[in-house]
């Protein structure tokens, strides 16, 4: 179940209203998914039966006994047959209620833990066993080189399509991977249904916890020098033009465990994967679809919802430029968000697939655009920043304001970006090229 909404309804009589409301309820919570329902006006303002106790849409079904005690031994039987295991985290983990389980897994097995772009910050960044991002060449520093040395990959509520294998280099697949998830559980040739992937967790936690540590590939990744990079942190020339390097390095230094980071599709994926995340840093993308635009409303609903979080969004001038009148909701309901807008100048991330005049873009006034919204009583800010010192600048006045949010125009070359992006771009490139199967 990956489509975009997990069921839709039509009422159209009053009689079976009830049941086919308390239907979508219950599906839409328990698929973490929106559900529709449809009501007829002229039905609309009927009575109908009185609904029974919340419980009966509330309470999930229990795993199924038999099944979840066969799927255990089945993956503690693959795991005790391995000795390089690692455990890679999905997007999908926090759908299925499982992140918690997730770190009573880790400390069982005590191997390497990544997670996939699509699951940053699903995994806390300071347990001792996370590693950092597996996604190919746009892995974290070593990630990458574990993972092809490893001899066996728990994959976690995980989502392989074109972008998040790298243009299927970089899929973990065949004997030497195992999957579970919401829906189904598989190990070699054996599927299992109707169990809760907390509690299959649990189970083989259970049955590793006390034994020796399946610890290869974390003392291997120490050993290779993994996870000793930082971001540099010393202060950039002020007068100087300003540098992607510089809007990451402003953005890590306001990063607190109240953070939510939006990454928009665009190297502001890559910017925000290379954030490292104080426990309680939440990171939202959205790498199923890839579609631009997604983010500028997407942050309008969260911050309506956690309002008290400090509420980031990095965006490209171009992903902005679809979806730009949406901070106008944020200004209507004086909501603090701080947007990095990153103007390079047009789709870099298209410009590394492949380049062409469709990949430029009219310029805008991106601050002027916000003040627009403001009309009589808003309290929305523009600002722009050309320098690593108007940058540093217009962070400090975004900290400091209240009661409307404050876009930063971050002016950079066309083609300063992330080594990630250029890399990752390659691959999909050559994997979009292909011929048609047959
Ligand atoms: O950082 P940067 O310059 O790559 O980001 P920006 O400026 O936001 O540009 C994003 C360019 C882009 C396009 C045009 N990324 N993907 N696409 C293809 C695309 C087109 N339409 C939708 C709805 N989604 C897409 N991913
Ligand atoms: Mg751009």
């Amino acid at each position: 179940m990956d489509s975009k909404r997990a069921l839709a309804v039509s009422i159209i009589s009053a009689d079976d209203a009830p049941e086919k409301i308390d239907f979508a309820i219950r599906t839409a919570l328990r698929e973490k998914k929106p559900a529709y329902i449809e009501i007829a006006c002229n039905v609309s303002g009927e009575p109908c039966a009185a609904p029974g106790p919340i419980g009966s849409v509330l309470t999930e079904p229990a795993s199924d006994r038999d099944t979840l005690s066969a799927a255990v031994e089945a993956i503690c039987a693959f795991i005790e047959s391995k000795q390089k295991p690692v455990v890679l985290i999905g997007s999908k983990l926090r759908a299925a209620g499982a992140e918690d389980a997730a770190i009573r897994l880790a400390d069982a097995l005590g191997c390497a833990v990544a997670t996939m772009g699509a699951a940053k910050s699903f995994f806390p960044e300071d347990h001792p066993g996370y590693v950092g991002t597996f996604w190919g060449s746009a892995s974290s520093p070593k990630v990458s080189d574990i993972f092809n040395w490893s001899d066996g990959v728990f994959a976690l509520a995980c989502i392989f399509n074109d972008y998040s294998t790298e243009g299927w280099t970089a899929w973990p697949k065949g004997s030497s991977v195992i999957t579970a998830d919401k829906e189904v559980t598989k190990v070699a040739d054996a599927s299992f249904h109707g169990i809760h992937l907390p509690d299959l967790l649990d189970g083989v936690a259970k049955h590793f916890s006390g034994k020796a540590k399946k610890d290869a590939t974390l003392v291997e990744f120490r050993r290779i020098g993994g996870g000793t990079e930082v971001l540099v942190l010393e202060q950039s020339d002020k007068d100087a033009t300003l540098t992607r390097e510089h809007i990451q390095r402003a953005l890590q230094g306001i990063v607190t465990p109240e953070t939510t980071v939006f990454g928009e599709t665009g190297d502001s994926w890559f910017n925000v994967l290379r954030t490292r995340l104080p426990r309680g840093a939440r990171v939202e993308v959205e790498m199923q679809w890839g579609h631009i635009g997604w983010s500028v409303p997407a942050i309008f609903g969260y911050a309506v919802a956690a309002p008290e979080r400090r509420n980031i969004l990095m965006v490209g001038d171009g992903s902005f430029q679809l979806t730009a009148q949406e901070v106008g909701q944020m200004t209507r309901r004086k909501l603090p968000v701080i947007i990095f807008l990153i103007n390079n100048a047009g789709y870099t991330i298209e410009v590394e697939i492949h380049d062409g005049p469709y990949n430029n873009i009219k310029n805008w006034n991106y601050g002027a655009v916000v003040e627009a919204f403001n009309a009589e009583a808003g309290q929305g800010k523009g600002l722009r920043a050309t320098t690593n010192g108007e940058l540093d600048e217009a962070v400090k006045t975004a900290l400091e304001h209240t009661g409307g949010p404050v876009l930063i125009e971050c002016v950079i070359p066309r083609d300063d970006c992330t080594s990630e992006l250029i890399s990752w771009g390659r691959h999909v490139a050559t994997a979009n090229a292909r011929p048609p199967a047959k």
